[in-house]
């Protein structure tokens, strides 16, 4: 059938028609955003392991996607669709783009947004909305990733103030935050149990060495969060987050965003390697003209176009109210496996060129080896879904 006009992948599955026009319209915005601003700059930061954090920070906010879906306190209010969208954009041209957003909203905002007082709202929510104040997100710790309930890191009260002790491990925006939502375990009237606080990062003892090194997630910051004798009023505490359900939630609203985010990266992967393959000679003509190529291409959109009409599922039951946190783990572990898998058959299609910055494929392949750990690894998501399926947890 030479000579058709070819078809993008998700054009394909005809998904346009199942998002609302001004969602389609946040989403537009973004991916010019993302064409303007970022992807003339990412090879370069990623090559370098750097990102202008600041700078974005403030051009995500004015245009309205930091704290997107939440509501009041300048916080956008868009539909939980349209922040997914958003996710897809911002991860189709890098996933520490996507991080920077989704640990700015859905982890550091929700959490005040959420459990926080009136005063921890009016005090951050518009600064973090506008990019004015950067947030980071501090759960996992060295010796306590997948199992966040082991965390070392404690609150005493001291008088009328907490005391804060402990090292937190791999916490994106660490070194470049104004401001760390931190998990500890602590005592109060009912017993042990795990409470978060917020916490100013020019607060005498709390650093944030940054991480170097990577091979993956390059154009990020991700450091550690070390707070040695941390001394933060009593107010400082997020009074209505108590045991590991308050962070756990808010990682529902991170694993959402990457649901759609992977998927983005996944697209951005497909739709390179569709392009190069019509324009790459190979024994006398195009890659794509042969079997094996469109048998590769075809199983690919199949899974995107599948991730595609699953996120937009979930995205339709988190606007009704009705999203389950088994459900978002389906989503995050089939958007995030099956992208690394699409990076990765991307890569032996570009030949030597996939090894490249001048191609984003494998830029987003060793991205997505990130995306696949953090937010609860793909075994910890199985995990959830097998609870689910069965009613017995398998995590110890
Ligand atoms: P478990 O006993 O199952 O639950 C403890 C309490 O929490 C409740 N709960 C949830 N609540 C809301 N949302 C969820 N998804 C929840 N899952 C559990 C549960 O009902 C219970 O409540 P209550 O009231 O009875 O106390 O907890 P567990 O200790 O057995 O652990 C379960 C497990 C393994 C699923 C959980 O620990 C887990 O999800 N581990 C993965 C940790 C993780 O994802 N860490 C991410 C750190 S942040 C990050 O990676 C940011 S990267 C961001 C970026 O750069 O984009
Ligand atoms: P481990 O928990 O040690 O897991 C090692 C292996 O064991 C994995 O394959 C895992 O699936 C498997 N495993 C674990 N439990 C089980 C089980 N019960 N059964 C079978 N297998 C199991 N954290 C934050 O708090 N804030 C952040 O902002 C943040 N940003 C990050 C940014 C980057 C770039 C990265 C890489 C990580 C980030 N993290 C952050 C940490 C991330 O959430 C953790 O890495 C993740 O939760 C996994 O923990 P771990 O690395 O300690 O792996």
């Amino acid at each position: 059938m030479a000579g058709r006009e070819p078809q993008t992948p998700l054009g394909l599955f005809g998904v346009d028609d199942l998002v609302g026009e001004e969602d389609r319209a946040i989403q537009e915005t973004v991916r010019r955003f993302t064409e303007d601003k970022v992807r003339p700059h990412l090879a370069q930061w990623y090559d370098s392991g750097t990102i202008p954090a600041r700078e974005l920070a403030k051009e995500l906010g004015s245009l309205g996607l930091l704290g997107m879906h939440l509501s009041g306190y300048d916080c956008a209010g868009t539909s939980a669709t349209a922040y997914g969208l958003a996710c897809l954009e911002l991860e189709a041209a890098d996933s520490g783009l996507r991080s920077l957003v989704s640990v700015q909203g859905s982890l550091a905002m929700f959490a005040i947004w959420r459990y926080g007082s009136e005063e921890q709202k009016l005090e951050w929510l518009p600064r973090m909305a506008a990019g004015e104040a950067i947030g980071c997100f501090g759960l996992t710790e060295p010796d306590y990733g997948s199992d966040p309930a082991g965390m070392r890191t404690r609150a005493r009260r001291d008088g009328d103030d907490w005391v804060l002790d402990g090292t937190k491990m791999w916490i994106t925006n660490g070194s470049v935050a104004d401001v760390a939502i931190v998990w500890a375990r602590t005592t109060d009237a009912a017993g042990e149990t795990i409470r978060g606080f917020v916490v100013p990062t020019d607060s005498a003892g709390c650093s944030a060495p940054e991480i170097t090194r990577k091979l993956s997630l390059r154009a990020s910051v991700t450091s550690e969060l070390v707070l040695e004798g941390v001394r933060v009023p009593a107010s400082a505490m997020l009074p209505d987050a108590s045991g590991l359900s308050g962070p756990l939630s808010c990682l529902n609203e991170a694993r959402y965003g990457i649901v759609f985010g992977a998927l983005g990266a996944a697209r951005d992967c497909l739709e390179t390697t569709i392009y190069y393959t019509r324009d790459r000679q190979i024994f006398d003509k195009p890659l794509a003209g042969y079997q094996a190529t469109q048998l590769k291409l075809a199983d690919m959109a199949l899974e995107l176009g599948k991730g595609m009409l699953l996120a937009l599922r979930l995205g339709v039951l988190k606007d009704a109210g009705r999203l389950r946190p088994e459900q978002v783990s389906l989503g995050k572990l089939n958007s995030v496996r099956e992208a690394l898998a699409i990076a990765r058959q991307c890569r032996t299609l570009l030949g030597a060129n996939g090894i490249t910055l001048d191609y984003p494929v494998m830029r987003h392949a060793n991205n997505l080896e990130s995306v696949l750990t953090y937010e609860g690894t793909a075994e910890v998501h199985q995990l959830i879904v097998g609870q689910a399926l069965t009613g017995h947890a398998a995590f110890r």
